[in-house]
Formats: structure tokens, sequence, C-alpha cells
């Protein structure tokens, strides 16, 4: 319901602009909006004074609402802060927190508007040069090269490698490139593999030849920095990597390699190297199929003068979202690169990227969802409809409240993480912390890549038809949020992974899993508000327990079927339990309370839930069959 109002001199137009663009309209509209503070009954006055003027006129009059306008995305996030002060030693939380103000201000009055101009300057691909000559070269814009300087100064990778925060510098690392994910043009995406190629290099000990990649991968000057690319994606294969690998690499007589094959998918490929995967041609031409024979390589995509090392780009790739950024088709044609893993562990080897990249992934998908929510809080106390603002209605309220306790969840997930890595960078993390990180990954990845999908669509409908308009920049967001399930491992491709990370740990993964869940109840038992939070965590993870162990005695076959509701029974369980261990902690708030009591609300063991339904039987999966291939005489299996 529209109400209909003057326009305030000077008030701001969204009309083909972002959030953040045009100042220039001063002119007479509908208005559908409140200030904050400002009375409905004010608006309705000022309707009967609209209604005065000329039918024809209302109509050529500009519809005018006041935009959401969140402000410094770290001092807004409470949850956030409050988590850093819980964990971090007080002198680091004082630097941290000085630096995060502002990196905040930063992104809401310079890096944000960078972004938008990303998104609408995507990069172009030109082949051919005006006289014919075959360049293939891919132009992005101006704000793309600058946010790859930004990247730089802010230490968005160096902070990692560098330390200067012990085990808190993988933290701190986190929360930056989740403050600057939805304000960085889809830049998130080359940091992500830059992160994961220097991981690597680091894990193989920086050997000389790749120190000079490494230090540009880490360093904080602009003018020396790298970004890395990821090319694993083939057209035979993009989850079955070991057999969809079709690339060869031929020996040099200097002990170099050259590649050949075409990559289906190359992310950021304006990036200044890459990783990759091929198979190495013995004497007679002849290559080894299948995992083993993969190995890894590294290469720079231009040399010195800027020509392309052996590779030509096909196309660019016509994608849903992530448009920002240029996704290529790659012939490699003879590309120099070097054998970087041993021969025929090119898959185990570029797992440190994978598993660094699914953890950005994860800092994408929870930053979508905060910013995503912010939007949303921010317009409900704006938006007037049925006579009252929307954060008067208590169903509206309800609805964002319910993606604010899934955000919050997944929010945790990723700090754990990230508390993990910085324990296993620096010598601190036990056996039993990598084993848990190594878990950890893919279920947070695939939990909260679907998480994110759900909690973007559901904010944009909570503005109403504006969601769906494209210069409210609302689109770009959720488009760029629905690539988080798929990039990086699909969902069932991560739930198959969670279950290789139990198989390789032979169980004890899972006994750690149990035994932390425990941990992070302890200080709950005694509080009168999150003992049944508490139990129902406890509960769960009792039922848990008891699928696994019918599991093991029936094989792996219904462990396969079973495998993603697994993954997010773990997700459910342990994301419950760190919510409670933090609103456990003293001076913990209402709201922190309240979100892990939700949280526990929710069926915390799908697996056992969807067992207990007969799901996983085979009578159970030769129905899905028919239901999917019934009157379908080639696929029927009945
Ligand atoms: O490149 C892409 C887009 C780039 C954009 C990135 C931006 C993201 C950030 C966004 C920010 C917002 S997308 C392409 C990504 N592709 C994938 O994710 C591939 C998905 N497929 C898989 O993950 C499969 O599970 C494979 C490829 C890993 C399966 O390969 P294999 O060879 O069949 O698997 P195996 O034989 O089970 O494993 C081979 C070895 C084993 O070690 P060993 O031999 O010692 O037992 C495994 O334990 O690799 C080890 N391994 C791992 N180790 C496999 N996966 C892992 C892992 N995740 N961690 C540790």
């Amino acid at each position: 319901m529209f109400t209909l109002a003057l326009c305030r001199p000077g008030a701001t137009c969204r009309l083909r602009h972002g959030w953040d663009r045009c100042q220039a309209c001063s002119c007479r509209g509908f208005s559908t909006t409140a200030g904050q503070g400002q009375q409905v009954g004010l608006q309705e006055k000022q309707v009967g004074a609209d209604l005065e003027m000329p039918v024809a006129r209302r109509e050529a009059e500009t519809l005018f609402q006041e935009r959401p306008e969140p402000g410094n995305q770290y001092l807004e996030d409470a949850l956030l802060r409050s988590y850093l002060e819980a964990h971090l030693p007080p002198k680091v939380l004082e630097e941290v927190s000085q630096e995060l103000e502002g990196f905040g201000n930063r992104l809401l009055t310079k890096i944000g508007p960078l972004g938008w101009e990303c998104e609408l300057n995507p990069p172009v691909f030109w082949q051919y040069d005006a006289w014919g000559q075959r360049v293939d070269h891919i132009v992005t814009c101006s704000a793309w090269k600058r946010m790859k300087e930004i990247a730089a100064e802010e230490g968005l990778i160096a902070e990692a490698y560098e330390r200067r925060y012990s085990n808190w510098s993988r933290v701190h690392q986190a929360v930056k490139l989740y403050l600057f994910s939805t304000a960085s043009g889809g830049f998130n995406c080359p940091l992500a593999m830059t992160d994961g190629a220097a991981k690597v290099i680091e894990s193989l000990g920086v050997p000389a030849s790749l120190r000079n990649a490494f230090d540009r991968l880490t360093s904080r000057d602009p003018r020396k920095f790298w970004t890395s690319g990821q090319w694993m994606t083939e057209r035979r294969g993009g989850s079955d990597v070991a057999n969809g690998t079709e690339t060869v690499a031929r020996k040099q007589p200097d002990g170099t390699y050259h590649l050949y094959g075409f990559k289906w998918f190359t992310s950021a490929a304006d990036s200044d190297m890459a990783l990759t995967l091929a198979r190495i041609e013995d004497a007679e031409g002849r290559v080894k199929q299948g995992s083993g024979g993969l190995s890894l390589f590294f290469l720079r995509v231009r040399d010195e003068e800027e020509k392309l090392n052996g590779i030509q780009v096909q196309r660019l790739k016509a994608k849903l979202g992530t448009r920002q950024m240029a996704t290529a088709e790659l012939w490699l044609n003879g590309a120099k690169a070097e054998l970087i893993s041993a021969e025929g562990r090119g898959v185990a080897s570029i797992s440190n990227m994978l598993n660094i990249t699914r953890i950005h992934n994860v800092i994408g998908a929870v930053a979508s969802m905060r910013r995503m929510i912010s939007l949303s809080r921010q317009y409900a106390l704006k938006r007037v409809a049925f006579g009252k603002l929307l954060k008067d209605h208590p169903l509206h309220v309800q609805t964002i409240a319910r993606m604010e306790v899934q955000t919050r969840g997944a929010f945790l997930l990723l700090m754990e993480m990230a508390r993990l890595l910085g324990l296993a960078e620096t010598n601190m993390a036990s056996e039993q912390d990598q084993l848990l990180l190594r878990l950890l990954v893919p279920v947070a990845k695939l939990y909260t890549g679907k998480q994110a999908s759900a909690v973007a669509i559901e904010a944009m409908e909570s503005f109403g038809g504006q969601g769906y308009m494209e210069d409210t920049g609302l689109p770009v967001i959720v488009r760029d949020t629905l690539v988080l399930s798929i990039w990086e491992g699909t969902t069932n491709v991560l739930s198959l992974d969670v279950l290789r990370s139990l198989t390789k740990s032979r169980g004890q993964a899972m006994a750690v899993f149990f035994s932390t869940v425990q941990n992070k109840l302890e200080s709950a038992w005694s509080s009168a508000e999150l003992q049944a939070a508490a139990q129902s965590v406890q509960d769960a993870a009792g039922r848990l327990a008891r699928f696994c162990r019918g599991a093991a005695s029936e094989g792996a076959a219904p462990m396969e079927l079973a495998a993603r509701d697994f993954s997010y029974s773990l997700a459910r369980i342990y994301a419950g339990a760190l919510l409670i261990e933090h609103a456990a902690r003293p001076g913990s708030s209402l709201l922190d309370v309240c979100a892990a009591q939700r949280w526990c609300r929710q069926e915390l063991c799908p697996a056992a839930a969807e067992l207990e339904n007969g799901s996983y039987s085979a009578e159970e999966s030769t129905l899905d069959g028919a239901l999917v291939y019934d009157g379908s005489p080639a696929g029927s299996r009945l």
C-alpha cells in the first residue's frame, strides 16, 4: 500500500544507481517510507496535499522511498564484536578493533562505491586488435584494478602469512575478508584463490623457485601483489576431477613442462599466475588415468612482456552472477609450467588450496547473509505498510529474526574454522584440532552455502517488489550468493568429502567432534536459560552417535545416501554448541541467549530423523529412481 507525499528537496534517488549513487534529485514524489522517528500521521497530512495535485502531474512524479543505509559494518555487527571481545587477547583486541573500525569506514566511503563500479563495468574480452592480430585481452575496469591495490594495502592475504597476531592472525584475516566480501565487487574470488595458492606454496616449504610468487601473493605492496587462479575444471569433470582432467604435461629438456589441454572454467582469468592439474606423459606419450595420474603445476599467465604463456582465451563465460569477475575458457597450448607436487599427488596437493578456498566460500556466505539482513533491518525502520513501519509488524520481524539466527550459527562456524586454522599454522593445534578442522571445512562450506542462498532470497523478499529491482543492488547480492553452493564443490560432492575425512581418520574425527561438542556445552548446564538448549544438542549428538554405529554395521551404501543429512546434522549440532558456548560466557546479551535457544529448537539431527522415516532403505532408493524416471523408457529402473 502506498502513501503519497512530497519528496524532501535534495533527497537521493536510486534510479539507475546502486544504494550509494546519485545526489542530484530534488523532485516531488510519492513516498512510501517514513524517516526514522517520523510519524505516519504526518505523512497522512502530506497525502492530502499531494492528492490536490493534478492527477497527470502526480503520475509523472518520481516514486520515492528512503533507502536503507547501514553504517560502519564493523561497528554495527554486535556478534562479530562480541566474538572478538570474548576470544582475542586484550592487546590484540585493542589493535584489531581500531583497525577494523577504520576499515569499516573505508568500506563505507570508498570500497563500496568501487564494488558497485565493478558491477556496472564487467570485464570484456578482445580477441583481436584493430589490425587483426590475436591479442586475447581481458579488459577489466579501473575499479577492479583499484580493488587489487586495496587488497594488498589492507593486507587481506598478507595478514594470514605474516602472523603478527600469532594464532589469531587467521581470525583477523577472516574478519577483514568478511567485512570486505559484499563490498568487493567480486574481488573476494581472486583473493580466495590467492590465499589458497599461498597456502600450497607455504606447505611445500616455499621452494626457491616459488619464493618470488609466494612473496608477491602475500605482499602488501600494490606494485608487487599478485593474484592466483585455480584451474581445476575441465569439460569432462568439474566435480570428478580425477576422471575428467585431460590436460597433459610434456617434460622439457630444462626440467620444466609444457601443458596442453582445455580448462573449461577459470575464475579470475586476469590473475597473474595459476595452479593447475595435468597428467604427465611418459616417453611413449602415455598418461596414467584416474586420480593417481594427476600432478600439480605452477604457471605464470603472462611473461615479463605481458605476452600470454602458451595460452589462448576462447571466450568469457556468461554467468548468472559474479559478473564483475572474468571467468574464461582457456586453451593451454604449450603453457610453460613447473611441477610442484610429487608425481601423481596432484589432488592431495591441491586440496590444501581447496580447503582454503572453501573457507573463503564460507566467509562469502556469512557476509552475504549479514549484508542482506542489515539492509532488510534498515528498511524495516523506514518503510510503512498497512499504516505502520515494517518493524512494527511482528510477522515481518519474526522473518528477519529467523534469518538472524541462521546467520549467527554460520558466523560462529566460520570463526571456529579460522581459529583452528590459526592454531594449525602456528604449530599450536593438537592432532584433534587438525582432525576437527578437516571435518568442519566441508561441513561449513556445504551448510552455509545453502543457508546463504535461502537467507539472501528471503531477505530480498522482505523488500517486496523493490528487492527485485536491479538498481537497488539487491539482486546482485542474491546472484553472487547463489554460486556459493556450487563452486568449490557442490553440496553433494562436499557431503561425500565429509565421509572421506571420516574414513581417512578411521573414525577419530567423529570422536573428536563429539567430545568437543560436549566441552562446549559444559558452561551451559548451570544456566537456567540455556539448559534446555544444551539438552537438545546433547540429545541430537546422542542420536547421531547411534546413527553412526548403525551405519558402520550396514556398510557404505546407506551412508552415501545419508551423506547430505549427515553433514547437515554435523553442522547443526556443532553450530548449536557454538551458539550455546557464546551465550553462556560472562557478559553475554539476551540476544545471544535467544539465538542459541532458537537454533536448538530446529531438528538438529536430520540424519536420525530421516533414518527413522526409512529414507535410506533400499526400497526408498528404488522409489527415488522411479519418481525421477517414471514414464521415461530410457531411464526407467523399474
Ligand atoms: O575452481 C573453482 C572456482 C574458483 C573460484 C573460487 C572462489 C571461491 C571463494 C569464493 C569467495 C566468496 S571451482 C572448482 C572447484 N573444484 C572442486 O571443488 C572439486 C570438487 N571435487 C572434489 O572435491 C572431489 O572430491 C575431489 C576432486 C577431491 C575427488 O578427487 P579424487 O582424486 O577422486 O579423491 P581421492 O582419491 O579420495 O583423494 C585423493 C587424495 C587423498 O589423499 P591420500 O591419497 O593421501 O589418501 C584424499 O584424502 O586427496 C585427499 N583429499 C583431501 N585432503 C581429497 N580431498 C581433500 C580435502 N578436501 N582435504 C584434504
